[in-house]
C-alpha cells in the first residue's frame, strides 16, 4: 500500500458514522471535559494536562469540521480528550469573521491556554488573534491560515500541490480544452484564496482552458447551490468546475448530476468520500482530492498542546510525537504539514468512509 494511503487510511473505525452527525447550531460546539483537570495547566511528564483549548473551525455545522474536530471522528477533541486536557468546539454558524471572531473572543475571555483556529479571515481575525498571543495564548491554525497572527500553521497538504494538481485533474478529464468555473468558499477564505492562486499559475500551462468566472458558495449549501445553478445557466458550454471546498464541490455535484449536463460538465476539486460517492458512481464527478479531516485536527491539538507546554518552540526543526500519527517537525514559515493531498476515484472510493 502507497505511504499516502496507508496514512489517509489511518482513522478510527468510528469515523464511518461521523460525517453524518452534524454539529450543533450555534455560537458553541460540543465540549469535552478532561479525564483529570486543573484550569491553571499542571505540567505531569512532558506535556501539561488540564489545558483550556479551544477548537475554532470556520463554522459550526460543516461536516467537514465536524470531522476534523469530533471526538467520535478522532478529530481534535480526541487528541485532547487522550492528552487529558480540556477541550471545547465553538464557532459561528457561517462562515464568516462576523460570526467566528465572538466564538474566539469568548475563548479568549474564558481563559483560554490555547486556540486552534481555522481563519475565516486573516485581516479581520488578526487583532483578537494577536491580542490573545499577547497574553500568552498559544495560537495554531488549522486548515485555513493566518499568517501574521498565529504561533503555528498545521497545513493539510501542500498549497501549491493541492492548486496544481485540481487544474490538472479536470484538464486530464475534459481533455486539456475547454470553459472552466470555480466555485470556492467565502471570497476571504485564505487557503481557497491560496489554492486558487496556485490553479491560475498552473492554468497558464493550458492555453485551450479557459477560466470564466469565480463565484462563492460562501460554505453554505444553499447559496453554494445558487451559484451552481446560475453557472449553468450562464455559461452553456461550460466543460468543468473546480470546487476547493467540501460544502461547494457537493452542491456543484447535485446540481449538475440533477441537469440535462450530467456527464458534460465535469465537477471536481476537494470533497468528502462519502458525499461524493453517488456523483462518482453517476459520472458527475470522475475524481476529487482531500486529505483526511480528523487526522488534521487531531495533528492540531497536539501541537497546540506541545506548544503551550513548552516542549517545543514554533522554530522550525522542533519536533513532536502527535500520539498514533507518529513524529513530525516544524518546517519553514512555523508550519507542520500533514501530508499531501489524496486523489479518490471509481476504483478506491469505496475504501473511504468519512
Ligand atoms: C470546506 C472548508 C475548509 C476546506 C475544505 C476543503 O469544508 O472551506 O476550510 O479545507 O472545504
Amino acid at each position: 500500500m502507497k505511504g499516502s494511503l496507508r496514512r489517509v487510511l489511518l482513522v478510527p473505525a468510528v469515523l464511518a458514522t461521523a460525517s453524518v452527525v452534524l454539529a450543533a447550531c450555534g455560537s458553541s460546539g460540543t465540549s469535552t471535559p478532561a479525564a483529570s483537570s486543573s484550569s491553571s495547566g499542571s505540567s505531569s511528564g512532558a506535556l501539561k494536562t488540564g489545558l483550556k483549548v479551544f477548537v475554532i473551525p470556520k463554522n459550526l455545522g460543516n461536516p467537514y469540521f465536524t470531522t476534523s474536530d469530533s471526538v467520535k471522528s478522532g478529530g481534535a477533541l480526541a487528541a485532547l480528550q487522550t492528552l487529558g486536557e480540556t477541550g471545547s468546539e465553538t464557532s459561528g454558524t457561517a462562515a464568516t469573521p462576523a460570526s467566528q471572531i465572538p466564538a474566539i473572543q469568548a475563548a479568549i475571555a474564558k481563559g483560554a491556554n490555547a486556540l486552534v483556529v481555522s481563519a475565516t479571515d486573516p485581516s479581520a481575525l488578526c487583532p483578537t488573534l494577536n491580542a490573545a498571543i499577547k497574553k500568552g495564548t498559544t495560537v495554531v491554525t488549522y486548515d485555513s491560515d493566518a499568517p501574521a497572527c498565529r504561533t503555528l500553521f498545521v497545513n493539510q497538504a501542500s498549497t501549491a500541490q493541492i492548486g496544481t494538481s485540481e487544474v490538472s485533474l479536470l484538464a486530464s478529464e475534459i481533455h486539456d480544452s475547454g470553459q472552466i468555473a470555480i466555485l470556492s468558499a467565502t471570497a476571504s477564505a485564505p487557503n481557497q484564496n491560496a489554492w486558487i492562486g496556485f490553479m491560475k499559475q498552473e492554468l497558464k500551462k493550458y492555453p485551450k482552458m479557459k477560466l470564466v468566472t469565480t463565484v462563492y458558495g460562501n460554505d453554505d449549501p444553499t447559496t453554494a447551490t445558487q451559484v451552481a445553478q446560475g453557472l449553468l445557466q450562464h455559461y452553456p458550454n461550460l466543460k468543468g468546475i473546480i470546487s476547493p471546498t467540501t460544502v461547494g464541490i457537493l452542491a456543484a455535484a447535485q446540481v449538475v448530476s440533477a441537469s440535462s449536463r450530467r456527464g458534460k460538465v465535469l465537477v471536481t476539486g476537494l470533497g468528502t468520500p462519502d458525499s461524493m460517492k453517488k456523483y462518482v458512481s453517476d459520472g458527475t464527478v470522475k475524481a476529487f482530492e482531500l486529505w483526511n479531516p480528523a487526522n488534521l485536527g487531531y495533528l492540531a491539538a497536539y501541537a497546540a498542546v506541545a506548544l503551550a507546554s513548552k516542549k517545543i518552540t514554533n522554530a522550525a526543526g522542533q519536533s513532536f510525537t502527535a500520539g498514533k500519527l507518529g513524529k513530525f517537525t516544524v518546517g519553514p514559515g512555523h508550519t507542520v504539514l500533514l501530508g499531501p493531498p489524496f486523489v479518490f476515484n471509481k476504483s478506491n472510493i469505496s475504501q473511504f468512509n468519512f
